[in-house]
């Protein structure tokens, strides 16, 4: 898979590395692994991000420091190359860099639908995670390079976007790769789930417990809305990151098809995140409302009021739902 990519990265010498706005496990774990390969093969490699990193994956950057960047950081870059994303406008202000710019662009994705202006795009729509195809690039060149910072970052990379190795998108190899960098880390993983998920504040416990009490039920008990509002922010001391994985919560009922999370805190409009657990294609869905993703997680955006978007939205997914009866 990356026989075109080793063939011509060594006639690059500055590499810009950037992973998707909002940045998270997956997109952050591959940059910083496939950083450090590139480093290891003489190249020099920065990693860019306009977002800062969530708490809890600060502890990944040893070796390599995720920098936000600046104009003329892209413009010392003889390449750039995009993980996790495959549409330059999910990549902040790198998107308006490029309409000025002709500097090479590759990327590497697992996301549906890539836009075709890559010089060089690796695209694998049924991998499990980016970290899961950038695990492949280590294999395919030198297993050997794999050590623990790097196996711990696509570990992170693997577990996040899998919901611990739980999803559809898993398959034999994604749980090889796993066993591949538990033995070459030489870690447990606990030392890095503990990280990952245990660092909850009552701040988002109280949330939470508010979000939970919003829950509608349509359909039958088949579609799940939650709402979290700037109110109960405030009210609770929470941060809007806080809310990150709520949406997954109604996706534990019996029978429940896809869940709804309308992030009615921003001012330009509500938020929403998509999960589904079922053949309900919640990219689909997002894409309705300026927004995509994967069939089973998907982002968008809306106007509001949130009874507008409610309503928008649980009738898509009727429609999806009537259509596929
Ligand atoms: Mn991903």
């Amino acid at each position: 898979m990356f026989e075109s990519f080793l063939e011509n990265i060594g006639n690059y010498k500055q590499v810009g590395v950037v992973s998707h706005v909002r940045p998270d496990g997956d997109c952050t774990g591959s940059q910083i692994a496939l950083c450090r390969w590139l480093r290891s093969r003489g190249i020099e490699a920065r990693a860019f991000n306009d977002d800062e990193l969530p708490d809890n994956l600060i502890w990944l950057q040893k070796s390599v420091v995720v920098e936000k960047p600046s104009a003329s950081d892209y413009s010392e870059c003889d390449l750039i190359i995009l993980v996790d994303g495959n549409a330059p406008h999910r990549f902040g202000l790198l998107g308006d860099w490029l309409k000025e710019h002709d500097t090479p662009l590759w990327m590497i994705d697992h996301h549906p639908d890539p836009e075709d202006r890559f010089e060089l795009s690796i695209s694998q729509t049924d991998a499990s995670s980016t970290a899961e195809m950038i695990f492949n690039l280590f294999m395919e060149d030198d297993p050997n390079l794999i050590d623990e910072e790097t196996a711990k970052a696509l570990y992170t990379g693997i577990i996040t976007d899998t919901g611990s190795l739980q999803f559809e998108s898993v398959t034999p190899a994604t749980v090889e790769a796993v066993a591949e960098l538990l033995r070459r880390g030489q870690f447990r993983p606990n030392e890095v789930i503990e990280r990952i998920y245990s660092n909850r504040t009552p701040e988002q416990l109280r949330l939470l417990s508010r979000a939970l009490h919003t829950i509608e039920l349509h359909a039958d008990n088949q579609l799940s809305v939650m709402t979290v509002t700037r109110e109960m922010l405030s009210e609770t001391g929470a941060s809007p990151a806080d809310c990150d994985g709520f949406v997954s919560y109604p996706l534990n009922m019996a029978g429940i098809k896809a869940a709804f999370l309308l992030k009615d805190f921003y001012d330009d409009g509500i938020r929403i995140s998509l999960r589904s657990r079922s053949s309900l294609d919640v990219n689909q869905i997002a894409r309705n409302f300026g927004g995509g993703g994967h069939k089973k997680a998907a982002g968008a955006w809306h106007s509001g009021p949130p009874e507008t978007t409610v309503k928008e939205l649980v009738g898509a997914a009727i429609t999806q739902l009537k259509a596929g009866e």
